[in-house]
């Protein structure tokens, strides 16, 4: 068997840069290794930049978008008992994102891909790498029993954080910057109005909370707990008072409890391999990096990575050029250094850290007050929430 692009990975990533290599008539098999049903099961991200929303129109797959995402005009920083909207709107010129969960964007890609006859291969098990710095890579697995030996001209390594692409290449040939997080998220996913219209995101000595949704009527909170905290010892009741008592009391009054529908906790992290590119592999989205969800960007970043990506196998297939091929890793490491130090910078802003020193406690304040008084602190954070441009 051949293929022109093998895809591992049928997150964002992967199925994006199946929609747009096949929109311009480039040949691709993706290979996941769980069952549809499994990754659609998957609660993450819930906020898309314009860029990311461009994207998924140009690969064809904006109309339900369209229809059912909520475009989001500001969101609330609260600190101390005090709120500061920031006016995403006002401060970027017009600009806002949409919120949109992971879930349906993954289920829309999963559909066009499937109307598409482009093929994607379920449950495909011990994914291997071969040959990827030679001009004949390949790819092999095995499904129900069966091993299977794929020929191609590249391979697009998008199989998450904890995916073989990134795994397969040789430690002296890869760079990793990471910092690991001392907490995590615990997340709660409830069918009950969301209490504000717009995110709030709050910083509180008893650890971050966030307020988001997935719609008018499905909530999504998140309250920061430690790494080691067990989901059994979280019931819903001990979930919702912890999250009221983070937030201000305006907000607070206004949640809605109901059962959790999903719960779940995540690691933070902040993680970047380089480069990118090794031979005929190209690693995108959480294979070669990692944000903390603070600033809503993992899922956004991968569909940059992409959009460089796929710009760049294009050109290399219709004009028989390896330019972009040959930018890739440089053009996606320069916006994703960027992403980093924005994610990095709004979890120090706002998470509680042990080991924190009085002085770094006034530096979180010192920057919350600089951001209520400065319309350009205000512009950076949302020209950086909005998304930086390709
Ligand atoms: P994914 O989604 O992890 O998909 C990788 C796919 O590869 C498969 N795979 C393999 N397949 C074959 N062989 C193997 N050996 C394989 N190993 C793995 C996996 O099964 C999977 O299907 O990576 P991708 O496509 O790069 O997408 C990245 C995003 O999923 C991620 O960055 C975001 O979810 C991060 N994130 C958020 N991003 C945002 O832009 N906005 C947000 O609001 C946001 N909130 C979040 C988040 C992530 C969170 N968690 C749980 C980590 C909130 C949370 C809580
Ligand atoms: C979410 O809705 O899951 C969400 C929203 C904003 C974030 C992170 C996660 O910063």
């Amino acid at each position: 068997m051949r293929h022109q692009v093998v895809i591992i990975g049928s997150g964002p990533a992967g199925l994006l840069l199946g929609a747009l290599l096949h929109r311009a008539g480039i040949d691709t098999l993706i290979l996941e290794r769980q069952s549809r049903d499994y990754v659609l099961g998957r609660i993450r991200a819930g906020v898309l930049e314009q860029g990311t929303v461009d994207l998924l129109h140009k690969a064809g797959v904006g109309a339900r978008l369209e229809r059912e995402g909520l475009v989001h005009e500001g969101f609330a920083l609260n600190f101390a008992g005090q709120s500061l909207r920031i006016d995403l709107e006002d401060l970027t010129g017009g600009r806002t994102v949409t919120v949109y969960g992971q879930t349906e964007v993954t289920r829309d890609l999963m559909d066009h891909r499937d109307a598409s006859g482009a093929p994607t291969v379920y449950g495909a098990q011990d994914v291997t790498l071969h040959a990827f710095d030679t001009a004949s890579p390949r790819v092999s697995y095995t499904r129900d029993g069966v091993s299977h030996d794929i020929a191609c001209d590249y391979i697009a390594g998008c199989d998450g954080f904890h995916g073989v692409s990134r795994a397969s290449v040789p430690a002296a040939a890869i760079e990793i910057f990471e910092r690991v997080y001392p907490f995590g998220w615990l997340g709660v996913l409830a069918d009950v109005p969301p209490c504000s219209h717009e995110l709030i995101y709050a910083g509180h000595d008893r650890g971050f909370a966030l307020c988001s949704m997935r719609s008018l009527m499905r909530s999504r909170y998140y309250i920061q707990c430690s790494v080691d905290e067990r989901l059994e010892s979280w019931s819903d009741d001990r979930f919702w008072d912890e999250l009221r008592r983070r937030l201000d009391p305006v907000a607070a009054a206004h949640v809605v409890t109901g059962p959790s529908i999903e719960k779940s906790i995540a690691p933070l992290r902040s993680f970047v391999a380089e480069p990118l590119r090794f031979g005929r592999l190209f690693l995108a989205g959480d294979a070669a990096h990692i944000v903390p969800p603070t600033g809503a960007k993992g899922l956004n970043l991968a569909a940059s990575d992409v959009h460089y990506l796929s710009e760049a196998l294009i050109e290399a297939y219709t004009e028989k050029s390896a330019a972009g091929l040959n930018a890739y890793s440089a053009r996606a490491l320069a916006r994703i250094w960027k992403v980093e130090r924005f994610s990095w910078s709004m979890t120090t802003l706002l998470h509680r850290f042990e080991s924190s020193s009085p002085f770094e406690r006034r530096m979180q304040d010192a920057e919350f007050a600089y951001l209520q008084a400065s319309r350009v602190a205000r512009q950076s954070m949302a020209e950086n929430y909005v998304g930086l441009p390709f």
